[in-house]
């Protein structure tokens, strides 16, 4: 009766999906009612336990597809890495250098709640912040134990030695290579085209992204304050398709972070594919977060943290190449 049921709560999840072939869409074109029906009717036959199984295998692809639906494919291209002196805020490590990369597919959204709940409860993962005892880990936001209704915020407390063993998970469960983004890949996809302080131009406001609205970027407006994360699909996303590129936490990528790098690059004409020095001592975070200034928000900023260091601000989403 146990596996009855199980296929049961599968066909009427999946019934109107388009993964169902026409045949027995058309069978079950209503799934509740098929539902509520079935539960009274006789034993399904073979052949229908036989479909039930079919869907039960097809479940892994499901969850797949449903994953990849969340990246759009980013063409690759040169651009100008980097801000110019002009640019107000703009810091020495931004040195103005032309890069080209090639495709990758992004993901729109930041690593959520409860995708990363996915991968602990799969295997059993322990975060850094846990082997370290910390009282605050991956189940915590900015002001305490995440409530249900925070599960499509970003995950937040995660390390970079985290986010790489989540990407390694998912492409192992996919077939996918799932990575951390370079930090070229990544102002490349948070620019969009633009080559102003932010994909909106020449100033980011609280209605576009989540940081500290108390510093407002050079002479414009205050805005809103949140102190908190907020979803993931939050606001307008860019040219590009991609969420909070600028704002609501910073984002792991692949690279130790090299302040003198960009010189190097320079040094180097157009260089291609860049995936920062060798060794360093700091990795790379990317975009700002709700509690940081507008500023350090802009397209070239740069950051960094120790690859086991983590906190209420920064979080990691993934690319894949095909
Ligand atoms: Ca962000």
């Amino acid at each position: 009766m146990l596996i009855v049921g199980i296929i049961l709560i599968l066909l009427k999840h999946f019934a109107s999906h388009q993964y169902f072939g026409a045949r027995y869409h058309a069978k079950f074109a209503s799934p509740v009612a098929f539902y509520e029906t079935a539960v009274e009717a006789p034993a399904l036959t073979a052949k229908e336990v036989q479909a039930g199984e079919a869907v039960a295998a097809a479940v892994v692809d499901e969850e797949t597809v449903e994953l990849l639906v969340k990246f759009v494919p980013i063409r690759g291209g040169e651009f100008t890495m980097g801000s110019p002196v002009s640019e107000a805020n703009h810091q020495d490590d931004e040195t103005q250098h032309q890069v080209r990369v090639s495709d990758f597919s992004m993901s729109k959204y930041a690593v959520t709640v409860a995708e990363f709940k996915r991968f602990v409860d799969a295997t059993g993962y322990c975060t850094d912040a846990e082997k370290m005892s910390n009282t605050k880990n991956w189940r915590y936001g900015v002001s305490g134990l995440r409530p249900q209704s925070e599960e499509d915020h970003p995950v937040v407390y995660v390390s970079w030695n985290d986010a790489v063993a989540y990407a390694k998970w998912l492409s192992a469960k996919t077939g996918k290579h799932f990575r951390l983004p370079t930090e070229a890949e990544r102002e490349y996809a948070c620019r969009a085209g633009s080559r102003m302080p932010f994909d909106t131009e020449e100033n980011l406001t609280t209605n576009q992204a989540n940081f500290n609205g108390n510093y407002f970027y050079n002479d414009h407006p205050k805005g809103v304050y949140r102190q908190n994360t907020v979803a993931v699909n939050s606001f307008t996303p860019n040219a590009f398709g991609l969420y909070n590129m600028h704002g609501n936490v910073w984002e792991w990528c692949s690279d130790w972070y090299g302040k003198t790098y960009y010189e190097e690059c320079k040094a180097n004409g157009t260089v291609t594919n860049p995936a920062g020095p060798e060794s360093g001592a700091y990795r790379v975070i990317r975009g700002g977060g709700w509690d940081y200034f507008a500023e350090y928000c802009r397209s070239a900023c740069r950051n960094s943290r120790s690859s086991a260091s983590r906190n209420s601000h920064v979080g990691f989403r993934l690319i894949y190449c095909n």
